[in-house]
């Protein structure tokens, strides 16, 4: 019998990698926030998730955090700023050699955890998937993509990636999980902040080539000060092939703040930002984009962090 999935957050991803799991039959468990949310799915058939218009439910088993079920493998499916205190809530059911896995989009989070689990072992995740809920238990599967998969201290690759297999998740074991998650904070600090600052979608961008330009140059002077230059290489000219090739959509976000939603800034260009000051680089546009960009979200009653 192999290890159960533990998942953390039933949101977007969560809800996406549980159907897909328990589709394969692997043993799956969905951990909601409270009793009340426990009663909610319970009165439902289970999590749904709807691709290319068909809808299929999987009855997976819910429980809330102080179950008494100890965990060995947990996916943590919640967003960055979230992450550090689900687990913890957790902390009585972990073993002690307890694998997390960490969906988390940007950098910051994953480092907190691994220090306040020194024991666990840490997989650090990015991914190019995309998905929306559409209802409570519900997530359209909106955006097919690839998880890159890796630990930055230990290259071995877990034996598990094989129920990732069986369910259908494309995922690769990556080696160099920090360029890649270094990478992606990168684009994302280029085009994000800019489309909720003009409003537009990503191919809005093009009418603001040198500002964009300006960024990249930061960004990957940054990249090459923290000791990842293969994340630096070529950053301008993938950004603007990522505008082009995403023009028709808005950044993820830009739809957190068209929604009202909290956005990651603190664990994207927040991150950025510090980890300049830390190697007393200069970086004013990113400053300033960075200021406007906080200016902006408390102006909608949103939280800058
Ligand atoms: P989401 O907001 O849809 O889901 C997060 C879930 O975590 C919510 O259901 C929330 O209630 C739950 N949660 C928070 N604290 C909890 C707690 N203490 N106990 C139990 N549940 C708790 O977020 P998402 O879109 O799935 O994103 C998760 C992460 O993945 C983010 O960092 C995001 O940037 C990243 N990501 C998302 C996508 C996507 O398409 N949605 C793609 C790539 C990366
Ligand atoms: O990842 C993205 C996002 O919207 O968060 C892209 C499409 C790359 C834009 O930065």
């Amino acid at each position: 019998m192999s290890t159960t999935w533990h998942i953390l957050g039933a949101g977007s991803l969560g809800t996406l990698w549980a159907t897909r799991l328990a589709r394969a039959g692997v043993p799956v468990r969905l951990i909601v926030r409270n009793p009340a949310r426990l009663a909610s799915y319970r009165a439902g058939q289970g999590l749904t998730v709807v691709e290319h218009g068909v809808e299929q439910t999987y009855p997976v088993i819910g429980e809330t955090p102080d179950s008494p079920v100890p965990i060995r493998r947990l996916l943590v499916a919640c967003k960055a700023y979230d992450a550090q205190s689900a687990i913890a809530q957790l902390q009585h059911r972990l073993a002690p050699d307890a694998e997390l896995i960490l969906l988390q989009n940007g950098l910051g989070s994953q480092d907190a955890v691994a220090a306040q689990w020194p024991s666990a072992r840490c997989i650090f995740a990015s991914s190019t998937e995309g998905a929306f809920r559409d209802g409570d238990w519900r997530v359209v599967f909106a955006g097919h993509g690839y998880t890159w998969l890796g630990d930055a201290s230990h290259p071995t690759p877990p034996l598990w990636l094989d129920d990732l297999q069986a369910a259908g998740i494309p995922h690769e074991w990556a080696t160099d999980i920090l360029t890649r998650l270094w990478r992606k904070l990168a684009l994302n600090c280029a085009i994000n902040p800019l489309t909720v600052l003009y409003h537009c979608r990503n191919g809005g961008l093009s009418a603001h080539h040198c500002e964009v330009a300006t960024l990249c140059a930061e960004l990957a002077e940054l990249l090459e000060r923290c000791g990842q230059p293969a994340a630096a290489q070529d950053l301008h000219s993938e950004v603007e092939r990522v505008i082009q090739a995403t023009a028709a959509n808005y950044s993820s976000m830009y739809q957190d703040v068209a929604n009202a939603r909290r956005t990651e800034i603190s664990y994207l260009l927040g991150y950025a930002c510090q980890a300049a000051a830390r190697h007393q680089l200069a970086v004013p546009h990113l400053q300033q984009v960075h200021a406007q960009l906080v200016a902006h979200l408390l102006a909608r009653g949103l939280a800058s962090n």
